[in-house]
Parts: structure tokens; C-alpha cells; sequence
């Protein structure tokens, strides 16, 4: 029987404030094949920018691809299975499926895939990501273009945070204890990457919504 080679292993990640980070775990070629297939998903899901249940305009601009999306509005957050305009979310790109599995190590895929674009002015502020049914699943995260200033902290608002710039190819895990850890981006450097056309910065995370 021939050998079947393995998958390439992940490289150790460095760990701060429980986060898993892989600095650069994709190289210059992989992030533009990954621009190429995000491009896909906004020509076939658009950029959106939600509005708070609260009624504020979010500054990060949202899409998604998989089963499920993200949503926010008047009514709430959510998942939801069409896109805020009524189309179902386009599959979500082989390669992107291929990071999860090779990172994660589960068989269980991921429902959603979302997409956020950071223009210049751009922040996300402090949050947990409690929307999904099991918080036994790992939420996968990779930054594409300009840095973004990821703020880390702990399972309580108040608690003390730690931050780093994400970089262009940087993959975090959130898992375990950190997997209900707040976080958020203060603000992206821009011009600091030229992987983008147009500037600014995507963020793609990956989720399984319910187990
Ligand atoms: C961002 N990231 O990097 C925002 N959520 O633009 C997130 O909100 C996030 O990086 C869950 C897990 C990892 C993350
Ligand atoms: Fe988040």
C-alpha cells in the first residue's frame, strides 16, 4: 500500500493570555489564494455593515460564508441561514475548510465562516463570542492585510487585557478557558500590508454553531 503523508503539522503556538497564536502560519502565496476565495464570497454575499440591537452602525463591515451567518439588527445577534439581503451563504472555500481541519484536528466542520472588513477607521470592540450552542468548539481566527491592535483580556469584562498586533497570515485559536475570553480590535495601522487592493483589513473566523 503506498504511504499516505500526513498532513503537515502545525508548528507550536505561543500562548498569551490563553489565546493560541501561530504568527504567520500562512505565507504571502497562501494569503493571496485566500483573498482570491474571499473575493468569491463578497461577489456572491456582500459586505454589509449591521446595525446594534441597540441601533448603532457597526464600523466593521460583515459577511459570511457555510450553513449559518452571523448576524446583527434591530431584532438581535444571531445565526441565521440567509444573508440580511434573503440568499443563502455561499459553501465555504475548500481551502478555508482545510486550515480548520489541519488546526483543530476535528472532524467536525465548522457552520460559519465569518468575514469581517476593517476599513481605516474601522474597531471592534470588547466582546465574548457566546452566540454558538457549544462552547466546547474552538473559534479559529486569520487575519488578512493591514495589522489590527487584538486586545485580550479574560472570562470577565473588567478583567486585565493584554494586547498584540495581528498580522497579515497570524491564525489565533480561541479554546478551553479562553474560548469565553473577551476581545476586540482597537484599530487597525493603516498601509502597514499591501496584500489588499484597496487597504484595510480582513478578519475571517470560524465557527460550530450548534454540536
Ligand atoms: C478580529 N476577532 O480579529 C476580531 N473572535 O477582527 C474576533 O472577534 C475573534 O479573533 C473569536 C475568536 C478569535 C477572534
Ligand atoms: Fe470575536
Amino acid at each position: 500500500m503506498p504511504e499516505v503523508p500526513p498532513e503537515p503539522a502545525v508548528p507550536a503556538p505561543l500562548s498569551q493570555a490563553g489565546f493560541l497564536i501561530w504568527p504567520g502560519l500562512l505565507d504571502p502565496a497562501e494569503q493571496a489564494a485566500w483573498v482570491d476565495d474571499l473575493r468569491g464570497v463578497v461577489a456572491a454575499a456582500p459586505l454589509v455593515r449591521p446595525v446594534t440591537p441597540g441601533g448603532r452602525a457597526m464600523s466593521v463591515r460583515m459577511t459570511g460564508a457555510g450553513r449559518l451567518g452571523w448576524i446583527a439588527d434591530r431584532a438581535g445577534y444571531r445565526y441565521a441561514p440567509q444573508h440580511p439581503s434573503g440568499m443563502a451563504w455561499p459553501p465555504v472555500p475548500p481551502r478555508i475548510l482545510a486550515l480548520w481541519r489541519r488546526v483543530t484536528g476535528l472532524s467536525r466542520d465548522p457552520d460559519c465562516c465569518l468575514v469581517n472588513y476593517y476599513d481605516p477607521g474601522a474597531r471592534m470592540g470588547l466582546h465574548q463570542d457566546r452566540d454558538e450552542g457549544d462552547f466546547g468548539f474552538p473559534v479559529l481566527s486569520v487575519s488578512l492585510g493591514d495589522d489590527g491592535l487584538f486586545r485580550m483580556g479574560g472570562a470577565r469584562r473588567g478583567d486585565r487585557t493584554v494586547s498584540r498586533w495581528l498580522r497579515s497570515g497570524d491564525v489565533v485559536l480561541m479554546a478551553g478557558a479562553a474560548r469565553l475570553a473577551f476581545h476586540g480590535i482597537d484599530r487597525i495601522r493603516p498601509g502597514s500590508s499591501r496584500l489588499l487592493p484597496q487597504g484595510g483589513r480582513l478578519n475571517v473566523t470560524l465557527r460550530v454553531v450548534a454540536g
